[in-house]
């Protein structure tokens, strides 16, 4: 067995910019010779996306809001059209309103918990769904992005907490439908790490600190090492695994307080 995906195909969806966990994601899996579709939200972030993808090969870029039922069908449409088929899917998109992620949990609007849900969690399905006839007959493999918020409580994380959790009972739910057809569907509970998605989220510095205080390996983690279990499991070297949530967190999760 190889880690070579060379011959193969993969969407990539949360790539904003080069800090991007989706784009560690995206050089693991291009590093291997996987081709790549990145997917953006709105005007502001093609240009952006477009030049991160000018460095994998063979790559395409299309517009896809998870929340807009026929741009996900039109971007799956292109994907068709150019690769034919599809052997990995990445899932790194998430979004909560900033006021959400912050103060009284039980504050949560209905809007702030529809919102969250629907971008971060619900989004999974939407995709598995519009990627399922270009996986079949092969073997693919679907990777999203969780945080270890979606099973413990972390202060101030609140709905995209729960959103967490939703996702990696959805990656459960997905992996038990899917494995008949030869497709694996596993998450990866990734450390924090400084991202746009991070920036503003007060304390986060203090938080980076304390976990590298903590953390078996002492030190936080970098999107290359999300990366390369992203190409871990979008490998044969992974075929074992589904229904999985791999920690890559300097083995944060593993501690007491
Ligand atoms: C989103 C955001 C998803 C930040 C995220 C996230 N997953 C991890 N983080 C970093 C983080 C954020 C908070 C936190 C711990 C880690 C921002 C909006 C889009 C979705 O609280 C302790 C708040």
């Amino acid at each position: 067995m190889q880690i070579s995906l060379k011959g193969r195909n993969g969407v990539i969806l949360g790539v904003a910019n080069k800090r991007s966990i989706a784009w560690g994601c995206a050089k693991s899996l291009a590093r291997e010779g996987m081709r790549l579709a990145f997917t953006y939200v709105g005007e502001r972030m093609e240009e952006t996306v477009r030049g991160l993808a000018a460095e994998c090969e063979g790559s395409i870029v299309l517009p896809c809001d998870v929340t807009k039922p026929e741009e996900i069908d039109s971007a799956f449409a292109s994907i068709a059209k150019e690769f034919g088929h599809l052997d990995a899917v990445v899932h790194g998109v998430a979004f909560a309103r900033r006021e959400e992620l912050q103060g009284d949990f039980h504050s949560l609007s209905k809007e702030g918990y529809m919102i969250a849900h629907e971008v971060s969690a619900y989004s999974l399905t939407a995709i598995a769904r519009r990627a399922l006839p270009l996986m079949e007959g092969r073997e693919g493999s679907i990777v999203t992005l969780s945080y270890i918020g979606g099973e413990r409580v972390i202060q101030n994380y609140n709905v995209m907490g729960i959103a967490k959790a939703a996702l990696e009972a959805s990656v459960r739910y997905l992996a038990a439908d899917l494995g008949p057809r030869g497709i694996r569907v596993n998450a990866i509970s990734a450390g924090p790490i400084r991202t746009l998605s991070a920036s503003g989220v007060s304390g986060f510095t203090e938080m980076l600190d304390n976990i590298a205080e903590k953390a078996p390996l002492r030190r936080n983690i970098k999107a290359d090492e999300v990366g390369d279990t992203c190409l871990f499991l979008c490998s044969d070297l992974s075929r074992g695994i589904t229904g999985s949530t791999i920690y890559v967190d300097a083995g944060y999760h593993i501690m007491g307080v």
